[in-house]
């Protein structure tokens, strides 16, 4: 496969020769953002592919051929291999750099309602988000489609409710404090429509946003995730 490396971002502990390196394959405002920012807190040794999906490069044989569901973010492990799905992912990178705390390990008290609110977030969450920005995959005539979005909007309403009621710690979703659940919930608050109506209506959901995204690791994966023109 022949992906260009055309970024290069380096976690800061890890440069000794033959550190061996993950690739996140990214794109702007994507759900690569929670993965760029636990790399960076991990202080993982990292490059960065871009991936074009306005160019349909999520669907060019190469990239199918890495992530087979066409989806970004997808994460190459420095073995070679790549998993996708952003709940995979967080897992997984919260259990090798087990020592940057990013989540209850196993065996912890509080790791099953780690699992627990991840797996909502990227089954209740993110599919959400998906259906209110492209309602048009879903139905066919115009009044319909804008049905589909409405629907869309309200359900998205009702999640962030039941995440306001979830969360646990003054700042952070879990009693116990930060964790990758506090990136991932700032990441979907990142994609609402007007988020200071959603933080007005839900004050938990903001103090973890604000917790979490003053974080230099979450503000990293912003500069590099906001689009172009609104960093402009
Ligand atoms: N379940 C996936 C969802 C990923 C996803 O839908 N990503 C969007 C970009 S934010 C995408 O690749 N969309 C392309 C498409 O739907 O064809 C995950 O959690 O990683």
């Amino acid at each position: 496969m022949t992906l260009k490396r055309c970024e290069i971002e380096r976690g800061k502990d890890n440069l000794s020769e033959g550190a061996k390196m993950y690739l996140l394959h990214w794109e702007y405002m994507a759900g690569s953002i929670v993965v760029h920012a636990l790399l960076q807190d991990a202080r993982a040794d990292f490059d960065l592919h871009y991936v074009d999906m306005g160019a349909g490069e999520h669907k060019a044989p190469d990239y199918l051929s890495i992530n087979p569901t066409g989806r970004v973010p997808a994460l190459t492990l420095p073995g070679g291999s790549t998993i996708g799905e952003t709940g995979a992912i967080v897992t997984h990178l919260c259990e090798v750099f087990a020592q940057a705390g990013l989540s209850p390990q196993p065996g912890d008290t509080d790791r099953s309602e780690f699992l627990f609110w991840l797996n909502v977030m990227t089954t209740m969450g993110y599919p959400t988000v998906a259906r209110w920005n492209h309602p048009e995959r879903y139905a066919k005539s115009e009044a319909a489609i804008a049905e589909v979005e409405r629907k869309a909007s309200a359900d998205l309403d009702d999640f962030f409710d039941i995440m306001e009621e979830a969360i646990s710690g003054p700042k952070s979703f879990l009693k116990r404090g930060f964790s990758a659940l506090d990136y991932y919930l700032s990441m979907l608050t990142e994609w609402s429509a007007n988020r200071q109506a959603l933080f007005a209506a839900h004050p938990k959901i903001e103090a973890v946003y604000l917790y979490a995204s003053q974080r230099p690791a979450y503000r990293a994966a912003m500069n590099r995730h906001a689009l172009p023109q609104a960093a402009a």
